[in-house]
């Protein structure tokens, strides 16, 4: 008997989990504010601690994307009204751009891994094995580490040859930003596969590290039950919110200058403590026992179009700062030409975006020593924000590829790319 009532009881269980809803977002919509300080920035930033209602989409010079709830939209507009702040729709109903997300999926695509679609983890992890197996004699897994919920955290190493320069992409650090991930796998399908002589070479004489899922626990919430996802999954004692901004977590001038908040239920939740989240301490760990080996730190996120130097805890500039544009102008120069002419800005993140700290650029630029150090900003600049297409997947990852060309290329002209060991 009381065999039955376990197997019944666990029966309960699978079918509560496998059916547990997902969040929806019903006429949930994204306003464009344009605002007239940091004041009114900050007002309107401070809405989002109401996770249910609000969501920071982005916020940068002058201008505020946020989610709302139909049903709290009076909140925002009474403010937005009594400043007569600019305020324009950007996406009318959220859960339909969810929902037409994955529609352009095609009968195949179940079987085979693409850049049509975007795909779960288990999906990113096959596609890895499937490299691995397929390339046997350039590739490498990395075992970065386990994230709070007990799943692996993969890597891949690409090398050629002994004693090249070394590149590492962090990737898909906040949840929500499929489309970095998407971009990682095509770029390392495409440093093995691509016969064009420019690729040969960026693939050949780099040694690249690339993990194109960091916050793997983040990521499978947004496939299960949350697309709008960003933090860690980590509960936080005494809050019931859960989890931290990873990017927010790394020990470097940790919560400086208000570049990171310490309410929980903030999207940009520091964490507790420096390196709180094992994500971002394996990654951590994993990149400072081969830092002698690296010359450059990409940090893929999106959205906005912008690549973004050091500091973003300050706006004092790096010592090296003409480089780091230098570099960065480059990589913009290079996709502006491509027939899609996306357009991408750069400058140091305190100054183009907001005050943020703890994040990983900073970290390996000034912990690591790892002098040209990115966050890269995806498309777009908010016509879909995080919900990008999969029509423009392939389309970005030319633009990436082409950027990333230009950018080694500027690096290697600069002095970058000579050994540190
Ligand atoms: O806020 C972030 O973590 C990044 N933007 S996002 O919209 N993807 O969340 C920007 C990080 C900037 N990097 C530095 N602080 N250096
Ligand atoms: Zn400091
Ligand atoms: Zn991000």
């Amino acid at each position: 008997m009381k065999a039955f009532v376990i197997v019944l009881a666990s029966l309960a269980t699978l079918l509560a989990v496998g059916g547990a809803s997902k969040v929806r977002y019903d006429n949930f919509k994204v306003f464009k504010i344009r605002t007239k300080s940091v004041e009114q920035q900050k007002w309107i930033e401070k809405l989002a601690s109401d996770s249910k209602n609000f969501n920071l989409w982005h916020s940068g010079n002058k201008e505020v994307h946020i989610m709302v709830n139909p049903q709290k939209l009076i909140n925002l507009q009474n403010y937005t009204r009594s400043y007569s702040l600019p305020m324009e729709v950007m996406v009318s109903n959220v859960q339909s751009l969810i929902d037409g997300e994955q529609s352009t999926r095609s009968a195949d695509d179940t079987s085979s891994f693409g850049w049509t679609r975007y795909y779960p983890l288990s999906a990113i992890e096959a596609f890895l094995d499937d490299i691995l197996t397929k390339y046997p004699s350039v590739t490498s897994a990395i075992d970065i580490g386990t994230s709070y919920e007990g799943r692996k955290i993969r890597g891949i190493k690409i090398s050629y040859k002994e004693g090249n320069p070394g590149i590492f992409i962090e990737s898909n650090i906040h949840a929500r930003e499929w489309i970095t991930s998407a971009t990682a796998t095509w770029l390392i399908n495409e440093l093995l596969t691509s016969t064009d002589e420019k690729v040969r070479n960026l693939a050949e004489n780099h040694d690249w590290y690339i993990v194109p899922v960091l916050n793997v626990d983040g990521f499978a919430y947004t496939h299960t039950t949350d697309r709008m996802w960003r933090k860690t999954r980590q509960p936080v004692d005494g809050s019931d919110c859960i989890g931290a901004d990873p990017n927010r977590n790394y020990d470097s001038h940790w919560m400086e200058n208000g570049g990171a908040s310490s309410n929980p239920c903030d999207e940009t939740y520091a964490g507790s403590q420096p390196f709180s989240e094992p994500e971002v301490k394996a990654l951590a760990d994993y990149v400072a026992s081969i830092k002698d080996r690296l010359n450059i730190m990409l940090a893929f996120h999106s959205y906005s179009q912008v690549l973004l130097t050091p500091y973003g805890w300050t706006k004092d500039p790096p010592e090296n700062n003409d480089d780091l544009i230098a570099v960065a102008k480059a990589y913009s120069d290079a996709v502006l030409e491509l027939p899609y002419q996306t357009k991408y800005t750069y400058g140091a993140t305190a100054d183009v975006m907001y005050f943020a700290s703890g994040a990983c650029n900073d970290w390996a630029y000034s912990e690591q020593n790892i002098s040209l150090s990115y966050t890269i900003e995806f498309r777009d600049t908010g016509r879909y924000g995080f919900i990008l297409p999969p029509i423009q997947i392939l389309p970005h990852c030319e633009d990436t590829l082409t950027g990333l060309l230009a950018l080694v290329e500027k690096a290697d002209e600069l002095g970058y790319l000579a050994l540190k060991y």
